[in-house]
């Protein structure tokens, strides 16, 4: 089975906002991404600042603003999400309601100390596994 990084969709929006020019980063740093995604800076990635990102990427997938991204859209912005599985109705499309429920179960699994919060160690760790 593919592995699921919250990391990976926390970056999918960093590298090509931010402008590097003479430095390329490593293609993903969940330290960053993480600290992309912590909006209020105090060390955790909260279900709200979590949540934010996710619609984020959805509106950002969803090109033809349809309301729900295909696996094509979805893939230039988060590449590693299980699509078959997040698509609970099988209509080939997610909804952003099928996107946040697909990735809320990864920020669950990823919450291993149950905080309802991902520092940077869970983060970390959930990228490395
Ligand atoms: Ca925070
Ligand atoms: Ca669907
Ligand atoms: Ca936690």
């Amino acid at each position: 089975m593919k592995r699921i990084s919250i990391a990976l969709l926390m970056w999918a929006l960093l590298a090509p906002a931010s402008g590097w020019s003479d430095e390329i980063p490593p293609p993903y740093d969940p330290r960053a991404a993480h600290a992309a995604t912590d909006q209020n800076h105090n060390g955790e990635i909260s279900r709200e600042e979590f949540e934010q990102r996710i619609i984020q990427i959805f509106y950002f997938a969803d090109v033809d603003k349809d309301g729900f991204v295909t696996i094509g859209q979805l893939k230039a912005f988060d590449e590693d999400l299980l699509f078959e599985t997040a698509d609970g109705d099988g209509d080939s499309r997610l909804s952003l309601a099928e996107f946040l429920a697909a990735r809320f179960e990864n920020f669950r699994v990823a919450d291993t100390d149950g905080s309802d919060s991902l520092s940077v160690e869970e983060v970390v760790e959930d990228f490395n596994k």
